[in-house]
């Protein structure tokens, strides 16, 4: 076996060790070559184009030793797209004091902790208070997430007492931001991207009452009513889930890095999201691929 062979014998079992498929392209010539086809997954509904890799045997057949003069190599890294998900995303144009989304939950919200997390972008100013999310029963906001002056708020119950984390401003670049409550010792956390804040203690002993309305891009003073144009969300939010629970941080940090997107909030579901439009937003449909690693 001569030298260029064990060369590429190594670059081949490098790459394979690194998880792509390998195209080895032994020497020139004008016969070999790899077609790649096109393939629909199965109940996706968009077309994506996957290697199908066939002629491994005819190219190391088209190899003759004793011609070997050239040698390309063609590494093509190739993850397999496996699988596509649909995302819807609301984009919200312009204030208003009339557009939002009512949300539909899985359960009630009679809550004694709560993991709440959405991707969400914006390029409203920070010195004006932005509605991210509203909780409101008959009685009270009950559970709302803002972004004010300061960084980021939760307000359980009340409109006049949160706890606020300084955080830097949304941007046009969407975050996914996570809010993490539990009543046991009242420790609360922002999560930015995946990574937590220092926790603070807010509402210990607190819980949230259930038969609210969940709505994404106003603050509503009453039921479903009094908004304030002001305090409107403008920008896109995206992948709100909700669980009756605090994850952990490596669950989080999964779900900021797509790596697991079979994970599904219990009391909000993004996936399987029931929710109704008023006034001008616009749902946008986007398509995700979930790519497989090798470890
Ligand atoms: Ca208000």
């Amino acid at each position: 076996m001569n030298s260029g062979v064990i060369a590429l014998l190594l670059l081949l079992s490098l790459a394979l060790a690194n998880c792509g498929n390998v195209l080895l392209f032994p020497q020139e010539t004008d016969t070999a070559y790899v077609q790649l086809s096109v393939r629909l997954p199965g109940e996706m509904s968009w077309t994506g184009i996957l290697s199908s890799i066939t002629s491994m045997g005819m190219l190391f057949r088209c190899c003759k030793r004793n011609k070997m003069k050239t040698v390309f190599v063609v590494l093509l890294l190739l993850p397999a797209l496996d699988s596509a998900h649909k995302r819807n995303v609301f984009l919200f144009p312009q204030e208003t004091d009339t557009a939002y989304v009512q949300l539909t939950s899985e359960k009630p919200l009679n809550l004694q902790a709560f993991t709440l997390c959405m991707r969400v972008a914006s390029e409203l100013p920070n010195d004006r208070e932005t509605i991210l999310f509203a909780y409101r029963t008959n009685e009270a906001d009950e559970l709302n997430v803002w972004q004010e002056k300061e960084g980021y708020s939760l307000y359980l119950r009340s409109s006049g007492e949160g706890v606020t984390f300084k955080l830097p401003p949304l941007s046009v670049v969407p975050i996914h931001l996570c809010v993490t409550w539990e009543s046991g010792t009242g420790a609360t956390a922002f999560w930015v991207n995946g990574r937590r804040t220092m926790l603070k203690i807010y509402r210990r002993g607190f819980s949230v009452s259930q038969d609210g309305a969940i709505i994404l891009g106003q603050d509503p003073d009453s039921y479903l009513g009094n908004f304030d144009k002001n305090q409107s969300f403008v920008g896109e939010i995206t992948d709100v889930h909700m669980w009756d629970s605090v994850l952990g941080a490596g669950q989080i940090k999964q779900l900021y890095e797509y790596q697991d997107l079979g994970v599904r909030g219990n009391v909000l579901d993004w996936n399987s999201l029931k929710y109704k439009i008023s006034g001008n937003v616009v749902d946008v449909s986007e398509v995700d691929t979930e790519i497989n690693t090798c470890t």
